[in-house]
């Protein structure tokens, strides 16, 4: 397969940096800083596992390209970007909570999530010991299983999961916009990590997750995966996923979750 080398790369290196992650853990967890809110935390896990991230993508694909979530971006020279979300689910993280993930997904072309072209992907949640992958027309796997959207179902009958912002005014708007969708769907689900939301829509686990305000590393990965598993991924209308909207469900299903969304208010 044309990205099985890319694919092998990423599986390691998300492995080692999950297996690091999930030792600090043990070891107890502090915050270390504080981002767009008091609320929006980093931790001296989070830069660690994003700097061995970095060394073992430089050691192995020198000429790459770089854009991580808490050491920046740096410009390549082979076309490709490596999209890195070093420990997604930072809160759940801090909190013991057993949910979250080191998230690289591999690009070609600019490191925008408007125009670039995703190749290979590799989210790893080591609390859960799972592994999901996939490469572009390769399908997706959760450990070796080959993994699917589940069959669409009308929109009372979906398990919705999404996510809020780490800006209190903007929490009070998705808190409103959540009790109006609440009643017009299954039930909603907020897990707390972008790249695991997604790859639980790839896996059956849930059929749809919308989420706003999402930075490029937390759904790089995860939208692959789930593109590869069959579903639909945008953001509003024809628009590729990003910061304004990521919207993940089976075809046929969603396009009456964003018709829904846009009835109240999204
Ligand atoms: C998180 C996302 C989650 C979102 C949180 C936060 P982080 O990423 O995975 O879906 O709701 O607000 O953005 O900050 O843990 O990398």
């Amino acid at each position: 397969m044309p990205y099985d080398d890319l694919l092998s790369i990423a599986r390691t290196v998300t492995t080692r940096a999950a297996a690091l992650a999930k030792q600090r853990r043990s070891e107890g967890v502090e915050v270390a800083g504080t981002k767009s809110s008091v609320v929006d935390v980093v931790t001296e896990a989070d830069r660690e596992t994003e700097a061995l991230i970095r060394a073992l993508l430089a050691e192995a694909r020198p000429h790459d390209g770089f854009f991580g979530e808490e050491s920046g971006a740096e410009k390549g020279s082979s076309g490709l970007t490596w999209i890195v979300d070093p420990i997604d689910g930072t809160v759940n993280y801090l909190y013991g909570i057993p949910h979250y993930a080191v998230s690289i997904a591999v690009v070609e072309g600019d490191p925008d999530p408007a125009s670039w072209s995703a190749l290979v992907a590799c989210v790893v949640n080591p609390a859960a010991s799972e592994t999901y992958t996939a490469t572009v027309g390769g399908g997706a796997f959760l450990g070796g299983a080959a993994i699917r959207v589940a069959d669409s179902v009308e929109p009372a009958q979906a398990l919705v999961s999404t996510g809020f912002a780490y800006d209190s005014v903007r929490r009070a708007e998705q808190g409103a916009l959540i009790a109006r969708l609440l009643p017009l769907v299954r039930d909603i689900r907020r897990q707390g990590t972008a790249s695991l939301d997604l790859c639980s829509v790839a896996s059956g686990r849930c059929n749809a997750y919308f989420e706003r305000g999402l930075s490029p590393w937390d759904h790089a990965a995860g939208v692959l995966i789930a593109r590869e598993a069959g579903a639909q991924v945008t953001g509003r209308g024809e628009a590729p996923p990003g910061r304004d909207l990521v919207l993940a469900a089976h075809p046929d299903l969603a396009s009456s979750i964003e018709k829904i969304l846009g009835q109240i208010g999204l």
